[in-house]
């Protein structure tokens, strides 16, 4: 039977500073995501994007109910519990959901869909943690606070949207890690994930790293969600990003990184969902971003050279 993937389109914006990850879904598609994963195999069908108010139109609201500071966090909220939703019945479906930023706060709703009726891993492939609370956040920020969100952490632990029970600390694994915070570091340090950072993946190779990172998120779990943002990948190859951090990894790196997904979950049948984010087409030089995003997301499905 061929999997069917089903693409929703996230195009919300309230978790970062810069206007413009709104596009990224329009981006994306027009970099032809679902030819290309015709390409690799699988069927695509196009859920079209949720509804997003633009940022403009609401109000930050700093002063929520909550300690610290998370701006836009009802608008997150709610189309993170609409995504939910969406991704959740995809799954009910018999179908994969892949969830096209966006900002990176979209992975609250991606995760929450994908873990209500499953234990799930998760491989973080970023330059950042996005492990803040709102109560360490420098920015306020959501899109640097999603797994700290996904976790319950500070003071998410108070909010039922956010928190996915059936995701565990011990089933993450970070790879390329190479932008966080003082406080953050900490965090990173003291929790059960396991982060892989740019230094091991210039020792070790992006595939064995890739490898070990798939052992944790698949270690007593039922499916792994791939977060793949794309300042993960080096600014010079993809500047249409908001966040931009020198020394990502390469072109062809990240092709292997996905690559070795696709070749366990062709081998073990362990994806179960993904999310594509933070593409910034104001920012791009030529779609070359979302480009590579369209491409990235092929490889995970299997296509190849060969
Ligand atoms: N750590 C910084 C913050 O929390 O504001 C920057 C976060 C950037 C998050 C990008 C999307 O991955
Ligand atoms: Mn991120
Ligand atoms: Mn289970
Ligand atoms: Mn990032």
């Amino acid at each position: 039977m061929t999997t069917t993937v089903r693409i929703i389109g996230a195009p919300m914006d309230y978790g970062a500073d810069r206007r413009g990850v709104d596009m990224g879904p329009s981006a994306i598609r027009y970099a032809e995501v679902a030819d290309r994963l015709s390409d690799a195999g699988v069927t695509a069908v196009d859920d079209g994007d949720l509804l997003i108010p633009r940022a403009e139109e609401r109000d930050p609201n700093t002063d929520g109910p909550i300690e610290g500071t998370a701006k836009f966090l009802r608008e997150v909220e709610d189309v993170s519990t609409r995504l939910e939703e969406r991704v959740a019945n995809a799954l009910a479906d018999g179908e994969f959901p892949l969830v096209l930023g966006g900002d990176h706060s979209v992975a609250i709703g991606s995760m929450r869909g994908s873990a209500r009726e499953a234990d799930l891993g998760a491989i973080w492939f970023d330059a950042h943690a996005d492990l803040n609370t709102p109560e360490t956040s420098p920015s306020g920020n959501v899109h640097g606070m999603p797994l700290a969100a996904t976790l319950g952490r500070g003071a998410f632990g108070d909010l039922s949207w956010a928190r996915a029970p059936r995701v565990r600390e011990g089933s993450i694994a970070y790879v390329g890690l190479r932008s966080i915070d003082e406080h953050e570091r900490e965090l990173v340090r003291d929790s059960e994930m396991t982060a892989y950072t740019m230094a091991d993946i210039d020792e070790r190779g992006m595939t064995a790293v890739v490898e070990d990172a798939l052992d944790v998120a698949t270690d007593g779990t039922d499916g792994v969600h791939v977060s793949l943002d794309l300042d993960w990948v080096d600014p010079k190859t993809a500047p249409g990003v908001g966040t931009p951090v020198r020394g990502g990894v390469t072109y062809r790196e990240a092709h292997a990184a996905l690559e070795t997904v696709s070749e366990r979950h062709a081998a073990e049948g362990i994806l179960r969902s993904m999310d594509v984010v933070e593409v910034n087409p104001i920012l791009d030089e030529g779609n070359e971003t979302a480009t590579i995003a369209a491409e990235l997301t092929a490889s995970a499905f299997g296509n190849r050279i060969l």
